[in-house]
């Protein structure tokens, strides 16, 4: 059986790695549409050596397709993920578009890949900084429970798109050459003011909520919480979160400090644990300073764990560092791994009670 794949947002830094995962993959390609909007329209693109052109998206791209791989935003899929829903294609969607909706499974292949067969039509990827914690803590939820995550976060510029990326190299250039740095985008083109990433600190990722927890911070919290409580039947989780984009191109980096709920778990039953796990690789050997960094994670699909030490003053309290390629595992590697295993599990179809929105 092979199948007919649309990417949506094919010409953007998760879209552009979509194409490369998928040819990649093992998901059987009949035909491949890149869809984009008007501006990227005529542009072509490779797939397999084939050169594709880039379409406009209209409701009728969706027409004879029947796997959707999205990254254009959530106004994008939104808007078109139903439509390609009703004319028959299953969705994989990179946004937070349908990630808190009851009726859309949110799923990371390595830890609750269970849920696919619940699916409508849609299928949602937790955002990149939730994906690469829950891969990592995970099998130590499954081996030790877990009572508390408390996570600081290090992200990426790319987590913001290509033209926050394109922005970030400039501000770098013209600080080197003794310009003044410029600021459109970061830290979110959804807030009034901006400033420079490059040479700096943003502990700002998207917009301001309820008592001062940005949107990315509440991304984090509920949507851990929805994949370790519904879905792995923790009975309770106390999530926190502190956001901050670094002036680093590509890869997230995470400090998670946890508590699991066997106090005799030690240090080294959590490295065996992770380095044990699916998706995971333990670099942590502090005799040899080796601990995962952004640089060696870039291009990657796993996600790497080190730095992996006991609190010295709470039993059953840890410290972690844990990288991922934010643009891989945190996106377009987790969209192609979701469709694989729909594939591999013949979960192709869309059901009769299919997602509504
Ligand atoms: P385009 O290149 O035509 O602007 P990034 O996350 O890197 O910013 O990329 C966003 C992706 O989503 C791009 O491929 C962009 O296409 C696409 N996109 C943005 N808005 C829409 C829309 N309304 N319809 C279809 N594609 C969209
Ligand atoms: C960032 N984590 O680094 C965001 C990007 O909900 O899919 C991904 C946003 C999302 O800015």
């Amino acid at each position: 059986k092979e199948y007919n794949v649309a990417i949506l947002g094919a010409t953007g830094a998760v879209g552009m790695r979509m194409v490369d995962q998928l040819a990649n993959s093992t998901v059987p390609v009949k035909s491949l549409k890149l869809l984009a909007s008007a501006h990227s329209a005529g542009k072509q693109m490779e797939f397999k050596g084939e050169k594709i052109t880039v379409e406009e998206t209209t409701n009728d791209s969706f027409d004879n397709v029947d796997l959707v791989l999205a990254s254009a935003g959530g106004a994008a899929s939104k808007k078109f993920l139903p439509e390609a829903v009703k004319r028959g294609a299953v969705c994989v969607d990179n946004t937070s578009a349908f990630r808190m909706d009851p009726e859309v499974p949110l799923v990371v292949p390595e830890v609750n890949p269970e849920q696919l067969k619940n699916h409508k039509g849609i299928i949602a990827n937790p955002n990149c900084s939730t994906i690469q914690m829950v891969v990592a803590l995970a099998p130590v939820f499954k081996k030790y429970g877990l009572k508390q995550v408390i996570v600081s976060t290090y992200q990426a510029a790319s987590g913001a798109g290509q033209s926050a990326l394109n922005e970030f190299y400039q501000q770098a250039k013209d600080y080197l050459d003794g310009k003044q740095m410029s600021a459109d985008i970061l830290p979110t083109a959804g807030d009034k003011k901006h400033y420079p990433l490059a040479f700096n600190l943003l502990p700002q990722i998207d917009v301001f909520e309820d008592e001062g927890y940005t949107h990315e911070e509440w991304k984090m919290i509920h949507e851990t919480k929805k994949i370790m409580l519904n879905d792995m039947n923790a009975t309770d989780l106390k999530v926190t979160a502190t956001c901050v984009r670094v002036p680093v191109p590509i890869s997230h980096g995470e400090s998670v400090y946890f508590e699991v709920e066997d106090k005799n778990a030690s240090a080294d039953d959590i490295k065996k644990t992770i380095s044990d796990a699916a998706g995971v690789t333990l670099q942590d050997d502090p005799d040899h300073q080796v601990y995962p960094q952004p640089l060696n994670a870039e291009g990657k699909r796993e996600t790497f764990a080190g730095r992996i030490r006991p609190d010295q003053e709470n039993k059953g309290c840890f410290n972690m560092w844990v990288v991922a390629d934010n643009l891989l595992k945190g996106a377009a590697w987790n969209t192609v791994e979701n469709a694989e295993r729909l594939v591999d599990e013949d979960l192709v179809r869309v059901p009769k009670d299919h997602y509504q929105g």
